[in-house]
């Protein structure tokens, strides 16, 4: 069957392993599916829900899309653009904040975890986010949406707003509603020094991450200090669910060499975790250094990446805008 896919990834800067494994690397193998229509998104509307300084914003820009196309999406077969130059976006954001409802709001996890104790001083814009990213998803009539697990709630509120549009004004399957994409596995990668918290661009120490654009050096200075337990290997998945730092880094192994996780606890069993880490480093290694190096490449060549933006964002907006003209009519304008 032939999907839609739409996706986002904020400009945020350290574009790291998580947002790799747990989104990028799926649009990539969504994008060579030649049945598929792809548009990806350098969501920077999203981004400045929090503090943006605007000369770095800029250049996160292109290396989100430096990072896409680095990673394997071909920027002819498949649409990149960034959601600032469509402004149907903004525009179908305020149309839905209408439709949806402050309760639904309310329980999204993610306001709360990014506007932690102090909720009062965060933006609204951090509030609304999931109805902007109804909009992103809605506007295409995207039937699929290829995100870490952090994004499944916000998910599940887009294919809300979308069925209370369609009750609300009479127009069944106006809107399509989307559904999620998560990796099974390996949908939410934890930081290298705490096995229960998300690996996260925002997290203060880099070295609880690996970001797409760290050096081999790095990538194994990294992997050799990342936090484990005393104990051996586990033995089996039973065991791995206690050992969250050991759970998190056989999951990035067997994400990385597509391979399952219970045949990998079968192989490593009892050994110790240097021998291991060894190896992992190994498999990152040959996985990002060639991404890291192409990601510098093309950010060589801005007037590239213009252009990408720029025949992305005109493809875009033919789509986006005849859908928001018939939200017009529909809602009485
Ligand atoms: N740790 C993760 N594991 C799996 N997937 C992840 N994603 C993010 N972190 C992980 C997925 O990456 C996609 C793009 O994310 P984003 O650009 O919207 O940024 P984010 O979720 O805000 O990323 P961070 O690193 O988590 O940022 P902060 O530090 O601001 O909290 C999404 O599909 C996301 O699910």
């Amino acid at each position: 069957m032939s999907k839609k896919i739409f996706s986002g990834v904020q400009p945020t800067g350290n574009l790291h392993l998580g947002n790799y494994l747990g989104a990028i690397k799926n649009f990539v193998e969504l994008s060579k599916d030649k049945k598929n229509q792809c548009i990806f998104c350098v969501v920077d509307l999203h981004s400045i829900t929090t503090k943006q300084d605007p000369k770095k914003l800029r250049d996160n820009i292109y290396e989100t899309v430096a990072s896409f196309i680095a990673s394997g999406i071909d920027p002819k077969k498949n649409i990149i653009f960034n959601q600032s130059r469509v402004p149907a976006h903004s525009e179908a954001a305020w149309i839905l904040s209408c439709v949806a409802r402050m309760g639904w709001l309310n329980r999204m996890t993610q306001f709360k975890e990014k506007a932690g104790k102090d909720k009062e001083k965060a933006s609204v814009g951090l509030y609304s986010y999931p109805i902007l990213m109804a909009a992103d998803i809605l506007l295409y009539d995207a039937t699929h949406v290829p995100v870490g697990d952090d994004q499944k709630q916000h998910l599940e509120l887009s294919r809300d707003i979308a069925q209370k549009f369609n009750n609300e004004f009479k127009v069944e399957n106006f809107f399509k509603t989307p559904d999620p994409l998560i990796q099974k596995d390996f949908s939410r990668i934890m930081s290298l020094k705490d096995g229960l918290k998300k690996m996260s661009k925002s997290d203060s120490s880099d070295a609880s991450r690996i970001n797409l654009t760290d050096n081999k050096d790095q990538i194994i200075n990294k992997i050799k200090k990342a936090k484990t337990d005393t104990f051996p290997m586990p033995k089996d998945t039973e065991e791995l669910k206690s050992r969250p730092e050991a759970r998190n880094l056989i999951s990035i192994y067997s994400s990385l060499t597509n391979t399952k996780i219970d045949q990998n606890i079968e192989i490593l069993s009892g050994k110790n975790f240097s021998e291991f880490k060894e190896s992992l480093s190994q498999v990152l290694v040959d996985k990002i250094e060639p991404i890291t190096k192409e990601i510098k490449k093309l950010l060589n060549d801005r007037s590239y990446i213009e252009q990408i933006l720029d025949e992305g964002s005109k493809k875009a907006n033919e789509i986006a805008s005849k859908k928001i003209k018939e939200i017009h009519k529909i809602v009485g304008f």
